[in-house]
């Protein structure tokens, strides 16, 4: 049942949209495609569990911070805020504020229908004075406020926490937090995790874990093309491979092809070489100070900035 404070918006992506993208990135070299496919509801799902991996520090470490800061992050922005998270999936990491910021409305925005309708109840339902307009939409095309949205007395707040930001290239980024400075418009903010630069060992464990989570996260695209697209991978003909890319500064993930092999993919025939691969996802590592001045393309200043005990993680105020 839905709860009475709960809007769902859905402008979800159409199977064409999946399918046209996936032909698109295969066709291409090197290929690639967009990790935003990882999240149907088994990746979702798989995604949660990497979270709670010993050796994935980025959800603690931001978790850490956010209630460590939590009265000072609300004493800057202030009450009465509309407060809009792109991607919030789980809206597992909004809770921690919500108390301190009151804000006059919560919009969770995400690509993953089923599991934003019901992380958003369960908001909705622990948060009684709150209200939720959850919209499901791919917030990397559309970055657009539910009509249903309530004009706030403070000011539009966008939470983008878990080193999202990460998953766009640098210029994508600047584009991405470009739409976010046009939405939460003058006087707004952005509350924004950001992991930061590291010894690559620590990296490099983060995005193969020891229990193959991470590995089965990836995998799951390839099971997702053959649920949905009628592809025909065989999953025992392909390894996961995730590695720190130092001169780019970001985690670069790939699925290998493990001998020669074609495969169909709605009707169209793809041939790969031993050794292959599909890149599906680059995870950029900022500096604090790098980030700020990525941001500042974008149009915000630097408010205020935070990090774990370990200084592993980043969380910004910027400001418009
Ligand atoms: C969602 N995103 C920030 C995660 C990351 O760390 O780049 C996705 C992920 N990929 C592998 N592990 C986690």
């Amino acid at each position: 049942m839905t709860h009475p404070t709960i809007e769902f918006h859905d402008l979800h992506p159409t199977p064409a949209d999946f399918a046209a993208e996936v032909l698109a990135g295969l066709r291409r070299r090197p290929r690639y495609i967009p990790p935003k496919f990882f999240y149907d509801a088994r990746g979702s799902q798989l995604f949660d569990a990497i979270t709670a991996l010993p050796e994935y520090y980025l959800t603690r470490a931001e978790v850490e911070v956010l209630a460590a800061n939590a009265a000072e992050i609300a004493r800057r922005v202030g009450t009465g805020s509309l407060l809009v998270e792109p991607g919030g999936g789980s809206c597992a990491k909004v809770r921690i504020l919500l108390e301190g910021l009151r804000p006059c409305a919560y919009v969770p925005m995400d690509i993953s229908r089923e599991h934003l309708r019901a992380a958003a109840e369960q908001v909705a339902a622990e948060f009684p004075w709150l209200e939720v307009h959850a919209s499901c939409a791919d917030f990397t095309r559309a970055m657009t406020l539910p009509e249903t949205a309530p004009e706030p007395e403070g000011p539009r707040v966008a939470f983008f926490p878990g080193s999202s930001i990460g998953n766009f290239d640098p210029e994508g980024a600047v584009g991405f937090l470009a739409a976010v400075a046009e939405l939460v418009g003058p006087g707004g903010f952005l509350l924004i995790g950001a992991d930061r630069k590291k010894d690559k060992a620590i990296l490099d464990a983060a995005y193969d874990d020891a229990a193959g989570v991470t590995a089965a996260f990836n995998l799951n695209l390839l099971e997702r093309m053959n649920r949905e697209l009628g592809a025909d991978f065989d999953l025992a003909a392909w390894r996961h491979r995730a590695f720190y890319n130092e001169a780019q500064g970001r985690i670069e993930m790939h699925l290998v092809s493990l001998r020669p092999q074609t495969v169909r993919v709605a009707g169209e025939s793809f041939t790969f070489d031993a050794g292959e691969t599909i890149h599906t996802e680059n995870s950029y590592k900022y500096g604090i100070e790098e980030f700020q001045a990525l941001a500042a393309r974008a149009g915000f200043e630097p408010a205020a900035v935070w990090s774990d005990a370990r200084g592993l993680f980043a969380v910004h105020l910027l400001r418009t």
